[in-house]
């Protein structure tokens, strides 16, 4: 279901006198205006396949209507929020949970829709109906060598489906662990884990990445076997230079120093992609920016100021993708925030004045310090952000249009009400 332009525009211009006050005035008080539109233009979000239906817990799911019902409908989802926004330009795919059975098709709806295929991630966490062996007791890392197996061979068909997709990387996240203490011998665990890895990490196309995630706990309460970013990098370090460690925001300890985590993780060449999205306990997997925006505002400025060290191309050298799920919004309208969320934050570490930051830290300057990120994390950037949407040919505000137009009722009326998607 695509929006027609004429009905975009009309919302657009309804609401142009207001916005075009807004963004003169902030941008008169912005040096660098037109580099920071460009970058916010440029830098694309992917949705992932299983954030496009309502999320549920253990507790229970409830769906809101309208739910894509298959993966063709998943890429729809994410064209209409292309449409919207014009910063969720590809799509992160889960095998099993999105065969695509016809490759080209698939590939060519995809392209119909201006998106492309992101990381494709493995699923070692669940049996599937098919499946010979069980995970219960861990995959890569299982003391049964034919289960290691079956998980190695599972990871390489994913691989192939991506190589067919045009993705250029695999996200391999391990739920293995052990939920007791005597349960596991850590050193045999980590070793496993290794030479399964190095077997997937073999057949890796020249061109690919492999992300390894890592999770503090959870499915797993006692260990898992990639806890942090230190075991994350002792992996991707001993695999090789096609892999790297990839932080999910919501996968730490409870007031984990994540923006220090990316700062050294880019000072060694060694972070691969991110995982957005917000928390305020655990693995909440709540709307990007919805806890604690000021956080997601000094990951993002160590983000740039270590990507720029680097000379690194922010919109491509890394991998920037929405891990979330719950069960209470409209997941589109979720995913519109959480795109927006970044991007604020994104528009504000470009704000950052660093070689002013650089000086005041030189003289031990505290206060000034403080001062700069405050300053510009205090500064209302969304009319740059709704600036760079508007010239890309997207809404300046995707939430209006998406209510406006009704567009819940629309996919309702599509596919029904009573539509539950694959994923969690
Ligand atoms: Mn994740």
């Amino acid at each position: 279901m695509a929006i027609e332009k004429y009905k975009l525009e009309e919302i657009n211009q309804q609401q142009s006198n207001d916005h075009k006050r807004k963004f003169e005035f902030v941008a008169s008080t912005v040096k660098n205006v037109e580099d920071v539109l460009q970058k916010l233009i440029d830098f694309q979000v992917a949705i992932p396949s299983w954030a496009l239906g309502t999320g549920g817990t253990r507790f229970g799911r409830f769906s809101g209507g309208g739910e894509p019902r298959s993966l063709e409908e998943k890429i729809e989802d994410v064209g209409l929020l292309h449409q919207l926004n014009q910063s969720s330009g590809a799509i992160s795919l889960h095998i099993p949970w999105d065969i695509p059975e016809n490759p080209n098709a698939i590939k060519a709806l995809a392209a119909q829709h201006g998106l492309r295929f992101d990381a494709v991630n493995s699923n070692t966490f669940q049996d599937q109906a098919d499946q010979e062996h069980t995970y219960k007791f861990g995959s890569l890392q299982n003391v049964n060598k034919a289960i290691r197996k079956q998980a190695i061979e599972h990871n390489i068909e994913v691989i192939k489906q991506g190589v067919e997709l045009g993705s250029d990387s695999l996200t391999v996240w391990l739920a293995d662990g052990s939920s007791f203490p005597g349960q596991l011998n850590f050193r045999k665990a980590f070793q496993n884990t290794l030479e399964s890895l190095e077997e997937i990490y073999a057949v890796l196309p020249d061109n690919w990445k492999m992300f390894v995630e890592y999770k503090a706990y959870e499915p797993n309460f006692y260990s898992t076997t990639v806890a942090d970013w230190g075991q994350s990098l002792l992996y991707a370090t001993k695999l090789g230079p096609k892999a790297y460690t990839l932080v999910d925001l919501g996968h730490h300890l409870p007031n984990a120093n994540i923006e220090q985590i990316v700062s050294l993780l880019l000072m060694e060449g060694k972070l691969g992609g991110f995982h957005f999205n917000d928390s305020k306990y655990g693995d909440d997997d709540l709307t990007v920016g919805s806890i604690d925006p000021y956080k997601l505002f000094l990951i993002f400025s160590e983000l740039v100021e270590g990507m720029d060290a680097r000379g690194m191309n922010h919109a491509t050298d890394l991998g920037w993708m929405i891990d979330a799920s719950h069960n209470v919004k409209d997941p589109l309208e979720d995913l519109l925030q959480s795109v927006e969320a970044i991007q604020i934050a994104y528009a504000q570490a470009l704000l950052v004045d660093a070689k002013a930051l650089e000086a005041v830290r030189e003289s031990n300057d505290v206060v000034a310090a403080q001062e700069i990120l405050q300053g510009v994390y205090r500064t209302d950037v969304r009319p740059i952000v709704a600036e760079a949407r508007l010239r890309a040919g997207g809404a300046i505000s995707p939430l209006k249009v998406y209510r406006d137009l009704k567009l819940r009722q629309n996919l309702i009326s599509t596919r029904g009400l009573k539509t539950v998607t694959t994923g969690l």
